[in-house]
């Protein structure tokens, strides 16, 4: 215990300066509150990408629910159908003919995954600490300090003003909460671990196995392994927990591992990982714990400011902002949202974790909503827009690794099911990188996942221009074209290349089902993977004779077309106006104007137009990712006032919890990395060769700073405005190649006008 006591050598007054009379924190990129948490939505979270934690900041009673990013339910598993391969080709035909709802009735009976659905991503359990309450409490405040990711709960009780301080540790891999007052021997306590998974808890250490699920045998050990430390006072080991007594400090730290090693192997050792992680901190005083977790955090996040103007709002508590976004005037509220997004993405996925799943990084329950996994039909995709363009590449690695995975367990899917060369992933996927449809016809019959998540590699390169990156992944990417070539098939009536089975996600059609043959999505995920495929490896220098067979499929795919309402049509055939949701919150086809730049206003004006018929008709408000889509479509369509309106319903207890998740309902987090996506576009947008400054800039952002954001082509910008107009731009350009810039739908010549600094 000696070695310790340095770690934990605290000045006492130096913790209290909150506590005056608990005004808003001095970091203005704060999230903040008045009261703890009582519901989950309600708690702060913080996480290294791979250890997560949900603070609840309560007075009796402190609640850190706990994650660890490979805890899911079951072992490795394989669940393609035996029977897919034999009854696809009916399944095609039936399609081809028209009997739909005969050719989902059959797929659902014989192709689709057994078991049916996919493992859940599970909780840890929860660290509990009890204190005595003597007196009411006063000053109270907790919050989340997104520029040192921190949190940080602060209240006086009698005359004694109580701080703990949580954040959770890229670079020692534990979570630490450190416990002060500003009078010694004050803190007292019972910190105990629990959960709703098999354990054992020994003081507080709990270890345990992994929950089944859908007759998938738990596989997995874990531990979760804490230790606390104190100055003062005295520390018990109870079978239970362990107990602190009149303290002056303590530190409390967490460690988490479980077995997982890779999707086919689960030989890890959580104990010795868990009692390794707390080892190598034994003897780093907590400051220096903190001051290594914040240079961590800090070399990701400071890369990129943003000031919208009317910083005063920041002096209301962030549940109390949200409740007036709509009708305030608290332009900074979105730069706050927009920041929180690459908070959460620094938070839920750093390289060596796992990608950022439907909730990050974050879950209590062990049967979470749609499993906590991940949805790879749109939901997937959406966590990593922002991560390129807000300067947070190295956030991507653990999608490229999942991609590395699942193009080997979906190549054994294409030949299985398909027959197929190349690598197949249909809508959903999870820590076992399962790739074969699942959840029935209507959902899961979609072979584009994989196609679709292998855009986001040739983004990466698109950004930084890294020709050793391009030629690691351009095996998964051609891999994914690969089964492309070998499973399109002529449709009979039109003669196009299509995929067949298929759908548009989630969309039924007027025919009684959503299974169909070549989606407007499909065609326009295929034109992009191949494209890129086909640059790929021209830049690498390779592979021409694929290249050429890859130019040939792409010529034979259905071009975007417009329906007889003007809109883009969602199907091969003009069903639109007769499908039965006609308000329906996915817009698969809008794929091609955002994230791809396949329709522009500016090039392809006509189905721009038709990409708005479609827009107006789905209506602005839907579910919290849905709405986020349609702020990018908006901004991509150069509509400012127009996108704001959209963030407003973004931005609304309906859609947006207390603790700013966003609410599908429930909790997803893809709605805050769109949403922050949406609010970058509206300042900056690269694709089609250009860079455009300020394309959809509302009126009621009249002034206001960007720095850091990452253009396509290798290029950092920095924009400022005033009166709605470009005062400078700084465009540094990391490949020395000149930019093309776009304002106002003019090209800005970057040599000569004034405005623009362009640093070589
Ligand atoms: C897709 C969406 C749902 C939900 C789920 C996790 O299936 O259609 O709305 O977001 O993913």
């Amino acid at each position: 215990m000696k070695k310790y006591l340095g770690m934990v050598s605290v000045v006492w007054v130096s913790a209290f300066a909150a506590c005056a009379d608990a005004p808003a924190p001095e970091e203005s990129l704060s999230l903040w509150y008045r009261q703890p948490a009582v519901k989950w939505t309600e708690a702060l979270p913080v996480g290294n990408g791979r250890l997560g934690a949900m603070v609840f900041g309560g007075i009796k009673q402190e609640r850190l629910q706990l994650n660890e990013d490979t805890l899911y339910a079951g072992g490795p598993y394989d669940p393609i159908s035996p029977d897919a391969k034999p009854f696809l080709p009916e399944v095609q035909q039936l399609i081809f003919d028209g009997q739909y709802a005969e050719a989902a009735k059959l797929a659902d009976q014989k192709v689709m995954a057994r078991p049916i659905k996919q493992m859940p991503y599970q909780t840890a359990g929860d660290l509990i600490l009890d204190f005595p309450q003597r007196d009411s409490v006063t000053d109270y405040r907790r919050d989340l300090n997104l520029d040192t990711a921190v949190a940080t709960t602060s209240y006086t009780m009698g005359d004694v003003c109580y701080t703990r301080e949580v954040f959770s540790s890229p670079v020692d891999q534990v979570i630490v909460m450190r416990l002060t007052a500003d009078q010694p021997g004050k803190i007292s306590f019972k910190a105990a671990l629990s959960s709703p998974q098999n354990v054992t808890v020994d003081g507080l250490v709990m270890t345990g196995v992994n929950g089944s699920a859908q007759g998938i045998d738990a596989k997995l050990r874990f531990q979760v392994r804490g230790e606390v430390h104190v100055i003062g006072g005295r520390k018990i080991k109870e079978n239970d927990g362990v107990r602190v007594e009149n303290a002056d400090s303590a530190v409390i730290l967490i460690a988490a591992a479980t077995s997982y090693k890779h999707y086919d192997d689960i030989s890890g050792d959580p104990e010795a990982i868990t009692k390794k992680q707390i080892a190598a901190v034994k003897g780093k005083r907590f400051e220096q714990l903190l001051a290594d977790h914040v240079a961590e955090h800090q070399r990701l996040f400071r890369r990129v400011s943003l000031d919208l103007g009317g910083a005063a709002a920041a002096q209301l508590p962030t549940d109390e902002r949200l409740k007036r976004f709509p009708d305030a005037d608290d332009p900074q509220f979105a730069a706050l949202y927009y920041q929180y997004g690459r908070y959460l993405l620094i938070s839920s996925s750093r390289p060596g974790t796992q990608p950022a799943n439907l909730q990050g990084l974050w879950n209590d329950s062990m049967d979470p909503p749609w499993g906590s996994k991940y949805t790879i039909n749109i939901n997937t995709e959406m966590n990593y827009w922002p991560a390129e363009p807000g300067n947070l590449s190295e956030c991507v690695e653990p999608l490229v690794c999942m991609l590395e995975d699942l193009s080997v367990s979906g190549a054994k899917t294409a030949q299985e099911m398909y027959g197929a060369r190349g690598w197949v992933a249909h809508h959903n996927t999870d820590l076992w990188r399962v790739s074969a449809p699942i959840d029935g016809a209507r959902w899961g019959l979609w072979p584009m996942g994989g196609a679709w998540l292998c855009t986001h590699l040739w983004e990466h390169y698109a950004f930084n221009g890294d020709k050793a990156f391009l030629k690691r992944v351009y095996p998964v990417m051609k891999g994914a074209a690969l089964f492309f070539v070998d499973t399109l098939i002529e449709d009979p009536k039109s003669g196009y290349l299509v995929t067949n089975p298929s759908l548009s996600p989630e969309n039924a059609h007027p025919f009684g089902a959503a299974v169909c043959a070549g989606p407007t999505m499909d065609n326009q995920i295929l034109r992009d993977l191949f494209t890129q495929c086909m640059q790929a490896s021209e830049i690498l220098g390779t592979d021409e004779a694929f290249r050429k067979k890859l130019e040939a499929k792409r010529a034979r795919l259905a071009p975007n077309q417009i329906g007889k309402a003007g809109q883009l049509q969602e199907w091969l055939e003009d069903w639109d106006v007769e499908a039965p949701e006609q308000k329906h919150r996915h817009i698969s086809h809008l794929y091609g104007l955002f994230p791809s730049d396949q329709i522009t206003v500016r090039t392809t004006p006509e189905l721009a137009e038709a990409t708005k018929v479609t827009l107006n008709t789905r209506g602005d408000i839907s579910t919290g990712w849905a709405i986020a889509w349609r702020i990018n479509c908006w901004a991509r369509l150069c509509e400012g006032d127009r996108t704001l309106n959209i963030i407003k319903h973004l931005f609304s207890p309906e859609r947006t919890y207390p603790n700013l998740f966003d609410a599908h309902p429930p909790f997803q987090i893809d709605g805050n990395f769109g949403g922050a996506n949406g609010i970058m576009q509206m300042l900056l947008q690269s694709h089609s060769g250009e860079i455009e400054l300020l394309p959809a800039l509302p009126s009621e952002w009249s002034k206001g700073s960007v720095t850091g954001l990452r253009a396509r082509g290798g290029f950092e910008v920095s924009i400022d405005w005033e009166n709605g107009e470009l005062k400078s731009a700084r465009i540094e350009s990391k490949s020395g190649a000149v930019p093309v810039i776009r304002y106002k739908g003019e090209l800005l010549n970057p040599e000569t006008d004034q405005r623009v600094i362009l640093v070589r």
